[in-house]
């Protein structure tokens, strides 16, 4: 009882706001950091909880990720390096907005027994967490793939890689270094850093990389503001380069959002038009290449591509109809995407604002390794498990990494001795567009079909059917952010003309 009456103690000097009722979202809670002391103390709590109940380490990552610098949020991330189950969002939920004499009473003999969590910021502070006695390490400034890293590695007796940030560098480094041994001819990369922590992580990578990769680094953080006018979600929703970065005609850059887990490419042609290589984009070129390494060793492994309603239609229509892959849909967020694509030997998975990653099943991993040591198969085979092999250990496999996507990404390239301009031609994106609706209640509309479908308020999706048969190609779906206090329109048509108009008549048919 003295714990527990210690716990009310500390709780009080991080009171919640009155009226105040926060959820968590598609990743966790977001708002305006003034408003989310409490939230980051009762998360420690919870953390401490998930790790009693699952017997393992959770990790507690800090970050405004690609929202403006005065908001924040926290998330929880679960034993594998994955985000937390969905059951406990709901309990994180309940102990953000309650009472916690009433939430936590029963269960405080126990509570900080045998359990730990590890906590990592990409800018705000973690002192909340500080007090906590089962705060195992305190990781500071890290990019939240890298704390997914971290959790992973604490959880599986350091089989992942070693649970450090140079662990972290060595492991993709190096593997992307084995990747491109045997290719020559390597070019620059424009990196631009939102500002945010990846900057700093790239700058305290560059060492590892050994001069095999050239980058040129962007919004550092040494001036700008975090996210203002730059990194992946501005690039990807404005459809532009992020403002006061020169770019070269075909120059290939690409932008990380503020806490690097996710990344877009794009290039100016020589007419000075923008071209943005999305998630979309680079799944195509990922699963693309992993298709043909395994066709090269011979290996009978199921792969399929992972996207949600925001994927452009050209990107499915390639994947389906040229690649013939298999393509599965599921509802925004990560989590929905990483757990379908855990049902593959091969899953690759990206939200089209450049989220994404690979998993490899445990036994497609075995297959992988065996062969690459097997001394009775051919040169060709052999090359190709090889090549298969430096790929997995590339690939962040617990979440969506940036920065191992941009490695990932680089290394392809590289080996197809391919021009950002010759990937960008492999599908021609649908023209779209993006708009955000402020609403009195966002959540009053409900969808279903992997958000492509509104069922109610009644009357809605009647309508947007109707405005999409005025247009050619034309395809377009609304549902409340899970982030934002907005509904989220999209729209994509045969001309920009088109999809502009679609997006805001649709959005007319919102209020
Ligand atoms: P919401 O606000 O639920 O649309 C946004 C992104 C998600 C995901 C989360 C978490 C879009 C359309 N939505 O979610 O894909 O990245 O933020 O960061 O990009
Ligand atoms: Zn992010």
């Amino acid at each position: 009882m003295a714990q527990f009456q210690e716990v009310l103690k500390q709780s009080a000097l991080h009171p919640k706001p009155a009226g105040l009722v926060l959820q968590y979202g598609t990743s966790g809670f977001r708002t305006n950091a003034k408003q989310l002391d409490h939230i980051m103390f009762r998360m420690g709590l919870l953390a401490t909880l998930r790790s009693k109940k699952t017997k393992a380490t959770i990790g507690v990552m800090v970050t405004a990720s690609h929202n403006p610098e005065e908001d924040n949020g926290v998330k929880l991330i679960d034993p594998m390096g994955e985000m937390v189950t969905q059951d406990w969002e709901e309990h994180a939920t309940q102990l953000a907005n309650y009472m916690l004499c009433n939430v936590l009473g029963p269960c405080f003999a126990w509570l900080f027994c045998f359990c730990s969590f590890i906590v990592g910021t990409s800018s705000g502070s973690l002192s909340a967490f500080l007090s906590f006695p089962s705060i195992l390490l305190d990781y500071g400034l890290v990019t939240t793939p890298q704390l997914h890293y971290m959790v992973c590695c604490q959880n599986t007796q350091g089989k992942y890689g070693e649970a450090t940030v140079e662990g972290y560098y060595t492991k993709f480094c190096q593997a992307f270094i084995q990747l491109t041994k045997n290719v020559r001819s390597r070019s620059h990369l424009c990196l631009d850093g939102a500002n945010g922590i990846g900057a700093l992580k790239v700058r305290e990578m560059e060492s590892h990389l050994k001069k095999e990769l050239q980058i040129s680094l962007n919004n550092d953080g040494s001036k700008g503001r975090l996210n203002h006018q730059c990194g992946a979600d501005y690039v990807k929703v404005q459809q532009k380069p992020p403002t006061g970065i020169k770019i070269n005609p075909g120059e290939r850059c690409c932008s990380f959002d503020g806490d690097a887990d996710r990344i877009v490419y794009y290039y100016t042609d020589s007419e000075g038009t923008f071209h943005l290589l999305d998630g979309d984009k680079m799944a195509t070129l990922i699963s693309t290449f992993l298709k043909e390494l395994l066709t090269q060793a011979g290996l009978d492994l199921k792969i399929a591509v992972v996207q949600t309603a925001y994927a452009n239609g050209s990107s499915t229509h390639y994947l389906e109809n040229t690649m013939k892959v298999l393509v599965r849909c599921t509802k925004t967020g990560v989590k929905h995407l990483h757990h379908v694509a855990q049902e593959f030997d091969v899953g690759v998975y990206f939200e089209a604002n450049g989220h994404g990653t690979v998993l490899f099943s445990k036994a497609a991993e075995e297959k992988i390794q065996q062969l690459a040591e097997d001394t009775n198969v051919n040169d060709k085979r052999k090359k190709a498990a090889l090549l298969l092999r430096n790929t997995i250990n590339v690939i962040n496999q617990t979440v969506g990494d940036a920065i191992s996507d941009m490695l990932l990404i680089e290394a392809i390239l590289a080996i197809k001795g391919m021009t950002i301009q010759q990937w960008d031609t492999i599908y021609t994106d649908l023209p779209n567009r993006q708009l955000k609706v402020k609403v009195a209640d966002r959540r009053v509309i409900d969808t279903t079909d992997a958000e492509r479908r509104a069922v109610t308020p009644a009357g809605l999706q009647e309508a947007i059917d109707n405005l999409v048969k005025k247009y050619r190609q034309a395809r377009s779906f609304v549902r409340p952010s899970g982030t934002e206090d907005v509904v989220r329109v999209y729209a994509e048509a045969d001309t920009q003309e088109s999809a502009d108009a679609l997006a805001h008549e649709v959005s007319l048919a919102v209020y």
